[in-house]
């Protein structure tokens, strides 16, 4: 089983900035999908990455609009290039970052990665990125940061969604800085290879692989360590709904639906719905964080 996704893997060992691949990261990052865990070939179906139509059709991204096929209709609008990064607050070397500049520094690799969404539909994603505490590291994390935080692009002349007040603009989110560290934290630039679409979060998307994918901030402006725990657009809009921490968890339900089991996209109107995993399948790299944690309470 092993042997068939380091085939996949290596298929098109392709990344959009020319970076070679790290056969180390990419090792961990299979160990990261929990193969060792599971047994069998239907687990091992479960782990077939999405089609790229897939992967950019059904999205959430409400600055576009609330509908699944919304972000891939309207998202063209949004200019990504120039992209800018704000880095501020408890960082020595605060600043506006060019985002092709900070693309030069970093080591782009593949990561296939589940990807579990709130509303309990999922997907298995190729991404391509780099770890984020590489860049907290290039721009140097002072003592006394506890938390980062992450801003979404608000340009409400590309996007048409914003002038709904469904969640407060800009798009918040937010991590506790060890699991913004932990090496599976990702900063996607890329799927399968080619650069990351505008309607999946261009060019600069957080992925939280073990998190609800509402954590999974899209086309990122602003990044701020700080020493308080961050406001959260969805913790806002219903703190009882979406926990800061929305780790995934089968055993604790979404207040309106269970989160026992999830639909994974593309298997078809008769597809039989598959059990959610612990910590969507990543329980051996992060559990560890939240050890002595009542996550019935902080969820
Ligand atoms: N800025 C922003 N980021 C966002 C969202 C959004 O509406 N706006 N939606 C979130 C939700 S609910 C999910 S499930 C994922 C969807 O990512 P995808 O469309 O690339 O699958 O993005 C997350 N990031
Ligand atoms: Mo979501």
């Amino acid at each position: 089983m092993a042997h068939r996704w380091q085939n996949d893997l290596t298929r098109d060992d392709v990344t959009p900035y020319g970076a070679f691949m790290n056969r180390r990261q990419l090792m961990a990052g299979m160990a990261g999908l929990g193969l060792a865990s599971i047994a069998g070939p239907a687990a091992a179906e479960d782990l077939k990455p999405n089609a790229w139509d897939e992967i950019t059709s059904y999205c959430n991204f409400y600055e576009f609009g609330t509908g699944k096929s919304d972000p891939a209709a309207n998202a063209g609008q949004m200019t990504t290039s120039p992209w800018k990064v704000e880095i501020d607050g408890l960082v020595d070397r605060p600043g506006t970052y060019d985002f092709q500049d900070i693309l030069s520094e970093m080591t782009i690799e593949e990561r296939i990665y589940r990807f579990r969404c709130v509303e309990a539909w999922s997907m298995v994603i190729p991404w391509n990125g780099f770890e984020l505490a590489d860049l907290l590291n290039m721009v140097g994390v002072k003592d006394g940061a506890k938390y980062v935080a992450f801003e979404t692009l608000l340009r409400p002349e590309e996007m048409p969604g914003v002038r709904y007040p469904t969640i407060e603009w800009p798009y918040r989110e937010g991590l506790r800085l060890d699991e913004a560290m932990n090496p599976l934290t990702l900063m996607a630039t890329g799927l399968y290879g080619k650069p990351l679409p505008n309607q999946n979060g261009a060019p600069l998307r957080l992925v939280v692989p073990w998190k609800y994918g509402f954590k999974s901030i899209k086309s990122i402006v602003r990044i701020t360590l700080t020493d308080k725990e961050p406001p959260a657009s969805w913790n806002m809009y219903s703190a009882r709904e979406y926990g800061f921490y929305s780790n995934v968890n089968p055993t604790v339900d979404h207040p309106r639906w269970s989160q026992a089991t999830e639909r994974k996209i593309g298997g078809g109107l008769f597809a039989k719905r598959i059990p959610t995993l612990m910590f969507n399948g990543y329980e051996s790299e992060v559990a560890g964080m939240y050890e002595g944690m009542d996550l019935s309470k902080y969820f």
